[in-house]
């Protein structure tokens, strides 16, 4: 179910405890700035959700409130992940939910990675 309203954060919301080490995830990549794991429902071959280790909601609260350095730390690991995963060159999709009308399920900003197979078009 996508979330209501999106602020404040939750501690308790599943991504702050896989953060925290306290749910079980399967890590593909982790640095000062974010942790990335692979989605337990993958749309794609390959699903990774890219999270940044500080405390935000969405994209919306990540931009706004967010530093220049955890801002940095975390689009470069976004396209460390991709580069890891060799998807650069048959390329892939970045996705994030924002509030309901977005779809936003989980109040921890997550960016979706999709790849490993053509994706056809954005929106189905
Ligand atoms: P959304 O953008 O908030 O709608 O995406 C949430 C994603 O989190 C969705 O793809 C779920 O499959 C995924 N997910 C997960 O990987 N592990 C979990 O424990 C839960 C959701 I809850």
């Amino acid at each position: 179910m996508p979330i209501d309203a999106i602020e404040p954060y939750d501690d308790e919301n599943i991504f702050a405890k896989i953060l925290r080490g306290e749910i079980p995830s399967s890590k593909v990549y982790e640095d000062d700035w974010a942790y990335a794991f692979s989605d337990i429902n993958p749309q794609a071959k390959l699903h990774v959700l890219v999270i940044p280790k500080g405390r935000y909601v969405s994209w919306d609260d990540f931009s706004a409130n967010a530093s220049a350095e955890e801002i940095a730390g975390f689009v470069r690991a976004v396209g460390t992940v991709a580069r890891s995963h060799g998807l650069v060159e048959p390329g892939y999709r970045l996705l994030a939910n924002v509030g309901a009308h977005g779809g936003q399920e989980v109040p921890h900003l997550h960016v979706h990675l999709f790849g490993g197979e053509p994706l056809g078009p954005m929106l189905a």
